[in-house]
């Protein structure tokens, strides 16, 4: 990748599930100098600080937690998403993955008006497909998916003019995903990886394939990055972790791919709860495949010990 502008966005949004922490994301990429490695790499770099939500009220209690607040990040940062794509490339560091409802949708609109297909490249343990209405947890970080498709029963968020039609959506390192998502996205022909599917066949060829059809559609590539996409072993800062997930090469190998296609147009980092990390190392695990998407090579790296 060319040396690039990048935006750093801080997105310290923690409503989106009941177990607090995410909202210490934004300064624990800082500290785990994310800013550094990228203009290490030639990038232009600039810190934007931390987005703040739409002012809203608490709302009475229900079985969704934190809807108005959930919404009210949602408006802030579709605006914030879509004013910082026409000028670099944003790097929202979060923050729990409700985040992604605002990023996306902002990304989308910005993608409407330059005329261009977004495909969007969800690396996460869980599909997040779910509606206010299926989710049993009440958490609405399993929702970006859902709104941002357009699926019905998000009355309480903004409308959806701009939404991802399936065909250009690809999940990776799946490996735990409810009933109710299953069903629903089996009906679609959404790209659907998920870990059984890479012990078989390799992590490699399906990505290759997806970042094939975005580059022949002349496509702009959001990547949302769920820290529990790695395997909780080299990743324990995640209030949802799931064993078996990737491996730190596949997710490096990953990254070098999005680097190699040249076609990354903005970048979330979800789900880092520091609360829950050791010695920062998730942080720094987050921060060095960031770097690998923006050209960093793994064989340029020292030897680290824990
Ligand atoms: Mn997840």
């Amino acid at each position: 990748m060319p040396p690039h502008p990048i935006h750093l966005i801080g997105v310290p949004m923690d409503s989106g599930k009941k177990r607090r922490g995410c909202l210490m994301g934004p300064d624990a990429y800082r500290t785990a100098g994310l800013a550094e490695a990228l203009r290490d790499l030639g990038h232009e770099v600039r810190d934007d600080g931390n987005v703040s939500p739409a002012p809203f009220t608490d709302g009475t209690a229900q079985h969704l937690h934190a809807l108005n607040e959930t919404v009210a990040w949602t408006q802030a940062l579709s605006r914030v998403a879509q004013t910082a794509c026409a000028t670099a490339l944003p790097i929202f560091m979060g923050g729990d993955h409700a985040l992604a409802l605002g990023t996306v949708h902002g990304v989308a609109a910005h993608a409407a008006a330059v005329d261009r297909p977004l495909f969007v490249l969800w690396l996460d343990a869980h599909t997040d497909y779910h509606t206010p209405q299926s989710t049993a947890s009440g958490n609405l970080h399993g929702t970006p998916m859902g709104y941002l498709t357009g699926r019905a029963g998000f009355d309480a968020f903004p409308p959806v003019p701009h939404p991802i039609p399936h065909d250009r959506i690809a999940m990776l390192g799946l490996r735990s995903v409810d009933q109710h998502e299953r069903a629903a996205l089996e009906k679609t022909d959404v790209t659907y990886i998920d870990m059984r599917h890479i012990d078989e066949h390799g992590i490699a060829k399906p990505l290759s394939a997806f970042l094939d059809r975005v580059t022949a559609a002349n496509g702009l590539l959001h990547v949302s990055l769920d820290v529990d996409f790695l395997d909780p072993s080299i990743a324990p800062a995640v209030g949802t972790t799931v064993p078996g997930g990737a491996t730190i090469r596949e997710g490096h190998l990953v990254m070098e791919m999005i680097c190699d296609s040249g076609l990354l147009t903005s970048l979330d980092l979800v789900e880092l709860n520091p609360f829950l990390d050791e010695r920062g190392r998730t942080a720094q695990a987050m921060v060095d495949l960031t770097a690998s998407a923006f050209g960093r090579r793994v064989f340029d790296r020292p030897t680290r010990a824990y």
